[in-house]
This record gives C-alpha cells, structure tokens and sequence, in this order.
C-alpha cells in the first residue's frame, strides 16, 4: 500500500465529534501497551503519527486518522491497565459498546494481542461484544519479533482457542518492529473496504 497521505484527525470524545464524510472506518482495540499505535504507525509507514504511549491508561477519546482520503483508522484507549478507576472503566466500556452496535461506518475491527501472551479475560470479552454485534474482526497477533519463529503456531493457537476465534475471522502475524504481516493486513483491509 502506498501512502500518499495520512493525518491525525479529532480525538473524539463524543460521537457527534465523529467525523461526518462516511468513509470507512477501521477501529483497533486491545490491552493497553499492546501496540495499537505503533500498528498504525507501521501500516500508514509515519514514525509517530499515532502517538504511542508514554502515559498508559491516559488515553480515554477515540483517536482518528485518515489515510489517502479513503479510510479512517480509530485507535481505542487501552483496557486493562490497573490504575484507571472503576467510573473511568465504565465510562470507557460504554464509548466503546455504543461505537461498535451504532456506528455504520465500522468494516473491520482489529483486535490487537501481544503473541506472547494469552488473551486476558478484557480481550475475551472485547471478542464476544464483537461477535455479538456481528463486526467482522480481524485478530492481529503482534510483537512477533519478540518470540521465535518456531513458536509462532503454537502461540497462535493458543490465541486461537483461548478467544473461540470464528473461521470467518482471520489472524495475522504482525510486528511493528520488523514489517511483519504489514501487506497481508493491508489486502485484508482493502478487501473489506472494498465489498
Ligand atoms: N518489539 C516490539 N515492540 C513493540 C511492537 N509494537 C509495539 N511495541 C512497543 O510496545 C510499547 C507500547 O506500544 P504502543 O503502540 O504505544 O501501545 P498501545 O497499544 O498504543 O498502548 P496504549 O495507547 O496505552 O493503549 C512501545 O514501547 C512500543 O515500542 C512490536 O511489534 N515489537
Ligand atoms: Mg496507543
């Protein structure tokens, strides 16, 4: 994919902030320090367009940001960093609810997770939301780099089991370190656009 154009957008807070021209919208959620931001930054080929975190747990708006005038992508705060509040949680889990049953914009949510790790029980129920609301998902397992080759399949699998991943749903290799699975998710995405 190449990249003509990329900019930061609105960090919205309410929906009415949105933004109104009805193109596309390709949402990432996933654990805090997971790499969200640095998975967009690796796919729009900006060092540091998506800001990555040196305060985890700050973020609490939706970030957009549009590339090559055709798509939005829309970075969700983290889940799962402990020193957020109970209210900040709440409040966050229903921007979230409200964003994925409402907005007709979203094609396909990325759900973000650390290959190294099993999914915890906020990202099994992020899956299950999404699959409720019936959003075609696309897992991307990243910091590839940070584990052997040779474990890939078996983490993979884990992540596979563990979230009850649907057939429909595909599951990319990814690392913002290295490139990795940067073309494949590319074609995934074109693809759901596309239809
Ligand atoms: N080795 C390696 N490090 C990564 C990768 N992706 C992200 N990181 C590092 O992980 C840390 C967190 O990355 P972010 O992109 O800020 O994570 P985030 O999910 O946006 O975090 P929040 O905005 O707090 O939810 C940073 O220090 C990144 O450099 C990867 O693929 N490989
Ligand atoms: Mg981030």
């Amino acid at each position: 994919m190449k990249i003509m154009d990329a900019q930061f957008i609105i960090s919205a807070v309410q929906p009415h902030q949105y933004p109104e021209d009805a193109l596309p919208e390709i949402a990432l959620a996933g654990r805090s320090n997971v790499g969200k931001s640095s998975l967009i930054n690796k796919l729009i080929m900006r060092k540091n367009l998506a800001r990555t975190s040196s305060q985890p747990g700050k973020t609490q708006q939706l970030n957009y940001y549009r590339v090559n005038d055709m798509v939005y992508f829309v970075d969700y705060p983290g889940y799962g960093y402990a020193k957020v509040s109970k209210t900040q949680r709440e409040k966050f889990g229903t921007m979230i609810e409200t964003y994925i049953r409402d907005r007709k914009q979203l094609k396909l949510q990325l759900l973000v997770i650390d290959i190294r790790h099993e999914p915890s029980k906020d990202d099994q129920l992020m899956y299950d939301w999404l699959k409720h609301y019936e959003i075609p998902t696309c897992i991307v397992c990243t910091k590839a780099d940070k584990i052997p080759r040779s474990k890939w399949d078996k983490h993979i699998k884990i992540v596979k089991t563990t979230l009850g991943v649907d057939p429909r749903d595909s599951i990319v290799l990814f690392s913002s370190e290295t490139g990795l699975g940067r073309e494949q998710l590319w074609d995934i995405i074109m693809g759901t656009i596309a239809t």
